[in-house]
């Protein structure tokens, strides 16, 4: 099947812009008319750019150097013969899209040319330096160009709009691109022994310390054991592990900093100059890795010194992270804690998901935005298992756990083919319960690999067309919440930043969160992700954090007596969505639909 006509030049359109290419409408129509225009338009804008005269401009003799030999044909078919007038007359230079804009910086282009026809779609001139394109929500197979208020013109079209009922989704059109860049299966061996602990304590604080030396401000800083060396106060930077954090009487905060060499005591304290230095104080944990700035007072009678901080930071990422976009117009839906098997699986919520990825349901828009869907990812507990938590029990509806995977295999069946499905192990899984966590074994995921289903470990960093997503269950997030004060297991978001400001998947040891004693610390974020995602929660979220896109999949099970336990108001059927060309997010709340 091949998406509409419209949808396409949209997308070419946008490749185009995206890549910083400028076309006129005579060229553009060209392109359009070629077989396969898309392939035609990527082939373009890789040779072109090792073309040495390219300077941004698609013109006839740019696309009279590219290998293609239809392109070759058609051009001495047609676009020889023509008068060359008629070409660069629009040129959209310099063009970036930015959440469904395109901000054209270029303000002297004009369109001089009217008698340009461009198949399906409408120009809109109006306004030189926005070019604004209809998201995929509301497009309506046109999009506008608005170029000069003064010269308001319709560019007429041949063509129409049709709308069409018939469901193509363009994810359909494209070769799935995917990689797995990160995944701990069979690379999770331990002894359980004393030195499986101290290598990955280790290992922990070499990543970690080198992903602190990476940032800009942080320059000389002492190992703890020369700091004691100095007979007199002085400025003094440090990086360590936290080994111990308490509030003082007086509210002033002690941390214990560790490296490999020693450990010291530091002091933040509560004054009116020190508040930003409190608030970060306030949310760190023991085996969090941080930088201290301070005075080293050294200590008398041959007793260690102390350092009183005059800046506390963590790792973070930068603010100017610049996320990795797809060149194509394709999405991911992130989800995860189906719990199949659970008296509580809301099998209704599901069965709209499928039919919504099938483009059953919803408008045209919703049709569109499943269209675009090439990648699923379930993020753990796809099944409930059995025997993870006191009296599960009675929750079950299929207490075996082969019955569960069939019944999940029977489920996910009704995916559309076009979609890549990638499922990692949560710790409902018939995996242990440590993390990082292996994939689930063959055994019992048969069906679901017969389906195609890529069965990974936990976590997993997936490349998909271009797009970095990091997907975590999420097990430490509970702890998390209920050790740093202000976070709380309604705002999963604002925990998944403190994720990611520690650069640590479970910044935490000693709670509910089980760590596998191995050599490797797989939970260190060493590499930024573009998406990171994580479930467990059972409570939807979306957002960003320093441009990279936040999701916690909410649930596809409504509330159990466990969960009831622990406060938990999951929210079930609520889907999250990410364009993987604009990154622009959607939560589709299923239950809102017929
Ligand atoms: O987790 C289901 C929900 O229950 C989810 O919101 C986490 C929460 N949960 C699970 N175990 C605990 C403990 N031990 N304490 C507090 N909250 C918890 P699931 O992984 O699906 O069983
Ligand atoms: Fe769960
Ligand atoms: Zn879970």
């Amino acid at each position: 099947m091949k998406a509409g006509n419209s949808e396409k030049n949209r997308i070419i359109i946008n490749k185009l812009v995206n890549s910083g290419i400028n076309v006129t409408p005579s060229i553009l129509n060209f392109i359009i008319n070629l077989e396969n225009p898309i392939e035609k338009v990527n082939l373009i804008i890789k040779e072109s750019s090792f073309i040495p005269s390219f300077n941004g401009h698609l013109t006839t003799d740019i696309l009279k150097k590219i290998s293609n030999s239809e392109i070759k044909k058609v051009l001495k078919r047609n676009l020889i013969k023509e008068d060359s007038s008629k070409l660069n007359k629009i040129e959209l230079i310099n063009s970036k899209i930015f959440n469904g804009k395109i901000t054209n910086n270029n303000k002297e282009n004009r369109i001089k040319d009217e008698n340009v026809n461009l198949t399906e779609n409408q120009l809109d001139i109006d306004n030189p330096s926005i070019l604004t394109l209809n998201d995929s929500i509301k497009s309506e197979n046109k999009f506008s160009i608005k170029i000069g208020e003064k010269k308001k013109k319709m560019i007429k079209l041949t063509g129409s709009a049709k709308s069409s009922f018939e469901y193509k989704p363009i994810a359909k059109e494209y070769k799935a691109e995917y990689k797995i860049l990160k995944d701990p299966t069979g690379k999770l061996y331990t002894t359980g022994s004393y030195e499986d602990f101290y290598d990955l304590t280790l290992d922990k604080f070499n990543h970690l310390y080198a992903l602190m030396r990476k940032r800009g401000d942080v320059l000389s800083t002492t190992k703890i054991n020369n700091i004691f060396r100095n007979t007199l106060k002085q400025e003094i930077s440090v990086i360590g592990l936290v080994n111990d954090i308490r509030k003082t009487k007086n509210g002033h905060y002690l941390i214990n900093l560790e490296d490999q060499t020693g450990s010291i005591n530091v002091l933040v304290n509560k004054n009116s100059e020190n508040e930003e230095n409190l608030k970060i104080a306030k949310r760190i944990i023991k085996d969090q890795m941080i930088f201290i700035d301070g005075i080293y007072n050294p200590g008398e009678n041959r007793k260690k010194g102390i350092i009183f901080a005059n800046l506390v930071s963590k790792i973070d990422i930068p603010r100017n992270f610049s996320p990795n976009r797809s060149p194509d117009p394709l999405s991911i839906a992130l989800i995860s804690d189906t719990h199949i098997g659970s008296r509580e699986f809301e099998e209704k919520l599901w069965n709209k998901f499928i039919n919504f990825l099938n483009g059953k349901i919803g408008n045209k828009s919703i049709r569109e935005i499943a269209g675009r869907i090439k990648y699923i990812i379930i993020n753990g507990d796809l099944v409930d298992g059995i025997g993870v938590y006191p009296n599960q029990k009675n929750d079950l509806i299929i207490s075996d756990i082969f019955q569960q995977f069939k019944k999940a295999a029977e489920l996910l069946s009704g995916i559309p083919e076009h979609i890549e499905v990638f499922y990692t192990s949560g710790n409902h899984e018939p995996v242990r319960k440590a993390i990082p966590r292996p994939a689930v074994p063959k055994k019992y995921v048969e069906d679901l690999i017969n389906l195609g289903v890529k069965c990974l470990g936990n976590p997993t960093m997936i490349k998909t067309h271009n797009v970095n997503t990091l997907s975590y269950h999420g097990d430490s997030m509970i702890d998390l919440n209920l050790m740093i004060q202000g976070l709380e297991n309604k705002t999963p978001v604002e925990t998944m930043k403190e994720l990611l400001i520690c650069r640590h998947l479970a910044p935490i040891y000693g709670k509910k969160t089980q760590i596998a004693p191995i050599s490797k610390d797989w939970l260190v974020i060493d590499k930024i992700p573009d998406i990171f995602h994580t479930g467990h929660v059972h409570i939807n979220g979306m957002g960003h954090y320093h441009n990279v896109s936040l999701v916690n999949s909410g649930c596809f099970q409504s509330q159990t007596e466990f969960m009831n336990s622990f406060g938990i108001h999951p929210t079930p059927g609520i889907v999250s969505i990410i364009e993987l060309d604009t990154l622009n997010g959607l939560e589709l709340d299923l239950r809102k639909f017929n």
